[in-house]
């Protein structure tokens, strides 16, 4: 697979209100887009770090991966996202390689990028994703 950059880094939040000013006011940064995923149960909020974004995730239900992961552990780091190629040649080369996948196929994440998923389990704890424009 040929990785190119962090396209983001995701952080799970309880709400974007309460964290977007450590972000802006403090960071000096500049939250440029929002935007709900419904597929993924979470409101995002992006924010620029040279090439690479930071992914605020706020859950929308209960039911979402992110509000497990807050409820669990907290609200802080949640996955890593690599920006590839071809997230189906990226996903290929991991199965082949004994990497748990939590998505078979692409699917469709926010900013209009195909997406997927690996196993926390199978990646030293890191929940992994792939990113396509
Ligand atoms: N990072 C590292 N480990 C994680 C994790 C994360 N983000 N989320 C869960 N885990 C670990 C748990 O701690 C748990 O470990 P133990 O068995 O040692 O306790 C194990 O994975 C299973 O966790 P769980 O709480 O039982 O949750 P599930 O198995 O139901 O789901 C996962 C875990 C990773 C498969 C699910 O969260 C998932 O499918 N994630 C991908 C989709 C996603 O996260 N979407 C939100 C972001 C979307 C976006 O960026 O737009």
């Amino acid at each position: 697979m040929n990785i190119s950059h962090i396209e983001h880094i995701g952080i799970a939040v309880k709400d974007l209100k309460s964290a977007i000013p450590y972000y802006e006011d403090v960071l000096g940064l500049k939250c440029y887009n929002i935007e709900e995923v419904t597929d993924q149960k979470v409101k995002t909020a992006f924010f620029k770090v040279g090439q690479t974004k930071i992914e605020l995730l706020e859950p929308t239900s209960e039911e979402s991966a992110v509000a497990k992961f807050i409820e669990k552990k907290g609200e802080g780091v949640h996955h890593i996202a690599f920006r590839v190629d071809s997230v189906a040649e990226a996903l290929a080369e991991c199965e082949s390689k004994g990497v748990q996948l939590i998505d078979k196929v692409p699917r469709k994440g926010a900013e209009g990028l195909s997406i997927a998923f690996l196993h926390p389990k199978s990646t030293a704890g890191v929940l992994t994703e792939f990113c396509e424009e």
